[in-house]
């Protein structure tokens, strides 16, 4: 089974839900495209398997990405129409510095929310456990999730 989807704003998509390589951004190799979808400026790969936070942050750089980078809004709705009921970790943590939230790219991200301490240190999308908590919910990064890759198209 596929799971293949495909958005596209400023792209041309085939009607199979594949991505025609754009010109624009032809030194990402067309093999990648398999399991990536674009949105805004971005590719994103879903993971079906599950690992640790760090193991997959490992994986989004063994694929010249990153762990996805939330940045506005539309990415956020994005995410969300893309793993309806799912957990998927997302590259924000507080694991070098306790309560210090950052993104991957090292940028901050202020919030008052996550309670778990010392003890929980990676966000994900979603808590199957919790379905009535909305927004990202910090977890311990060794537990196993799906993950979600982002690379953008710009250099
Ligand atoms: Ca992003
Ligand atoms: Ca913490």
């Amino acid at each position: 089974m596929s799971h293949m989807r495909c958005v596209c704003l400023l792209l041309h998509c085939s009607q199979e839900g594949g991505i025609t390589v754009p010109h624009q951004s032809n030194h990402i190799t067309a093999g990648l495209y398999d399991e990536w979808i674009y949105y805004q400026s971005s590719f994103y790969y879903m993971s079906n398997e599950r690992k640790s936070w760090t193991e997959s942050s490992k994986d989004c750089l063994k694929r010249r990405a990153n762990l996805i980078i939330i940045n506005n809004r539309e990415e956020q709705d994005f995410v969300k129409n893309n793993t309806v009921k799912r957990e998927f970790w997302i590259g924000l943590t507080d694991i070098d510095v306790e309560g210090s939230w950052k993104w991957v790219d090292g940028i901050s991200y202020h919030t008052e929310k996550p309670n778990g301490g010392r003890v929980e240190n990676c966000a994900v999308t979603y808590l199957t456990k919790w379905p009535d908590l909305l927004g990202w919910l910090d977890v311990k990064c060794n537990n196993a999730y799906q993950w979600i890759c982002e690379k953008s198209i710009w250099p």
